[in-house]
Order: C-alpha cells, then structure tokens, then sequence
C-alpha cells in the first residue's frame, strides 16, 4: 500500500471524502472543512477543496495553482462527482443549515464558502447551479447522464434528477429511505440505500442495491 497524499484536516464531520478518476485521468477528491471554516478560503489548506492528482499522487503540471492539489475551492462539504460527455465537471456539496448545492467546478474557481451561501454573491465567487434554500437534501453521490445529473440523498431520502439545460429538479425516486450513491449507464440506474448509518430507519433487508431500467423511470 501506498500513500498518494496526506495531511488532509480532519475533525469530527465534513470529511467530504468522494475519490473518482476523470475523464483526462486524474484522480480527483473532495475535502471537507472538517468544520474549521476559515479553511475553505485558504489555498495553502487541503480542507474544503476540490483536489486534482496525478494517478501516481504526483501533482499535476497543468492544475490551476503552482505545486499544487487544490483545483477548486471554498467548499463545505462536497460529496458527488460527475463529468458530462464534454468533460465538464459537476459536484453536490452540503451546505449549512439547508443550502445544499449543485456546482459547475471550474479549475481555480471559489466557491464562496464560509463568505456566501444560498443566492448571495460576492466578487470572484461562484454561486451553485442549483441549491435546497431551507430543505435539506443532504446530497450524496452524483452521476451523469444524456443531459441530466443524477444525486442521492440522505436525509431528503430521495434519488433526484437536475437537468443542466433547464435547470428543473425532479424527485425521480423516493420511500427508499437515505440513499447513498448512484450510477447510470445507457440501460440502468443502481442507486444503493444507506439506512443502517445510524441515521436511518433500517428494516430487516437493508441495505439495498436497486437497478431500474432508465426507460422505466418515466422522466418529464
Ligand atoms: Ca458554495
């Protein structure tokens, strides 16, 4: 076994945690702040980031800082990852008190936090795509697909789709409880429960992988 990275902060919650390999190879994860805000808005700090590697924890030549892991930044706690079919990258973040969010990261952008939530703006921030306003979805793994992201959701117990183009959210699947992640291809959605977390309300067969036929889903 070999360490890629270390020295992540760490603390009680918002670890983030997400590690997925993008189109162009890269080992990308989320990190949280581990609840020291202040983190987020210092790109010296690995917490509250989006970080790039190189698949050999090398950092790679063309990251948007010099010498550097960090690709985005000012970020809670970011959970999903998914690139659409032109490589642009997408991620769900939990936000605080509500104001769960959709971001369209781009490289060396600021994502406002602990500075905004919700709709505010501030120079050389950038605002969500989409947030919960004072739901909370508690958004978990994101997928991407034919124009749509895909996201679980823990405590909204809910599977929902966003259509990028529209911008419409859409509760494609509830009453399966917390859901954890999701994965699509040209057939099928998978989406697995998470109701034994200690946060859920598990019955005798949780938890559960469900595959559904995309057809099936009935989408607007
Ligand atoms: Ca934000």
């Amino acid at each position: 076994m070999e360490t890629l990275i270390d020295g992540i902060p760490s603390g009680d919650f918002h670890h983030g945690g997400r590690i997925k390999i993008g189109p162009d190879d890269k080992l990308y994860s989320t990190t949280g702040d581990a609840r020291k805000s202040e983190i987020a808005q210092d790109i010296e700090s690995l917490g509250g980031k989006i970080l790039r590697l190189n698949l050999d924890g090398t950092i790679p030549k063309d990251n948007p800082f010099g010498n550097s892991y960090v690709y985005s930044y000012g970020h809670r706690n970011p959970q999903g990852l998914a690139w659409d079919e032109a490589g642009q990258l997408y991620e769900s973040e939990h936000g605080d008190s509500a104001h769960d969010e959709l971001n369209k990261i781009d490289p060396g952008k600021n994502y406002g936090w602990p500075e905004i939530q919700g709709d505010e703006q501030k120079p050389d921030m950038v605002k969500p795509l989409i947030h919960s306003g004072e739901k909370t979805w508690a958004p978990s793994g994101m997928a991407y697909f034919d124009g749509k992201l895909y996201f679980a959701a823990l405590r909204g117990e809910a599977l929902k789709s966003y259509d990028v183009k529209s911008g419409k959210l859409t509760n494609i699947i509830t009453g399966s409880g917390r859901i954890r992640d999701v994965f699509v291809d040209e057939e099928f959605i998978y989406f697995i429960s998470n109701n034994t977390d200690g946060r859920g309300n598990p019955d005798e067969k949780d938890d559960k992988l469900y595959r559904l036929p995309l057809s099936r889903l009935n989408m607007p």
